[in-house]
């Protein structure tokens, strides 16, 4: 892959990746209960100061053409290991390239002394099948405490061999699903099914992207124990303490 890129491009691209690494820092999104709206976690986003690389897609686009994922990855957990917030669980987005590194869980980790409260999040960017002994990873991280979110459930990537793999704590519905309500009759059955199919392995359903009332109160009554979005709280630097729209009683 770095082949393709020449001499000076891949040392002014590496230094524009430090420099975005350094002025790197975590927004958090308030993670809300479906039935009272009280914030129980945080999910961890990553954000720059930097205009070397603007926002986490260039940073990432940028760690893949140099190999450099796992500096991302490492940053990303340094930084929001710090933001643990009292009584709420961190949420933080791992890439499939995080579960082969020998970091991840060890006694370096910055995550590990608050494992049991810290979810980690994963999608498939790459297919999970490329990982080699994921099983086993998967075992030993919830060893350590953490447990497993699937991310982006119905987006296309994230699939039912996806959870039938990581057998996940915790399902997190895509907004390409939860979008779709309160109109659209297909989305609600897929949603309502997500939560009946993960009720059989007591599973924890998210539902992301919630950015109108109508939208919420169609997740809530599907049956979706946990809600997120930009009418619920946007991500931010200072963590939400209180969904940012009033429950209904
Ligand atoms: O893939 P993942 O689910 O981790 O994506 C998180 C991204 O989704 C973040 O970049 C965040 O800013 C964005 N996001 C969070 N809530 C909403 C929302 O309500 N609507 C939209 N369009 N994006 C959201
Ligand atoms: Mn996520």
């Amino acid at each position: 892959m770095l082949a393709t890129l020449p001499f000076e491009a891949t040392v002014s691209l590496g230094s524009r990746l430090d420099e975005a690494l350094e002025l790197a820092w975590m927004a958090l999104q308030p993670i809300c209960r479906g039935s009272d709206g009280s914030v129980v976690g945080h999910e961890a986003l990553l954000r720059t100061r930097s205009s070397a690389l603007r926002g986490p897609l260039e940073i990432l686009e940028a760690a893949r053409r140099l190999d450099r994922m796992e500096d991302v990855g490492r940053r990303t957990r340094r930084l929001s290991a710090a933001l643990l917030q009292p009584g709420a669980d961190l949420y933080v987005n791992l890439w499939p390239s995080d579960l082969l590194d020998p970091d991840l869980g060890s006694d370096e980790c910055a995550l590990r002394p608050i494992a049991d409260r810290v979810v980690l999040e994963i999608t498939e960017h790459l297919p999970i099948e490329a990982v080699p002994g994921l099983t086993s990873r998967l075992q030993r991280l919830r060893a350590l405490g953490f447990r497993i979110a699937l991310d982006d459930f119905g987006a296309g990537h994230a699939g039912l061999s996806s959870w039938a793999r990581l057998e996940p704590e915790i399902l997190k519905v895509d907004r390409r699903i939860t979008s779709g309500l309160p109109e659209c009759r297909a989305m609600r059955r897929i949603l309502e099914g997500a939560v009946e199919l993960a009720s059989h392995s007591a599973s924890i359903v998210v539902a992301e992207g919630i950015e109108t009332v109508p939208q919420l109160e169609a997740c809530v009554a599907a049956g979706c124990h946990l809600v997120q979005g930009y009418l619920l709280g946007m991500p931010a630097p200072m963590p939400a303490q209180t969904a940012a729209v009033a429950w209904r009683h």
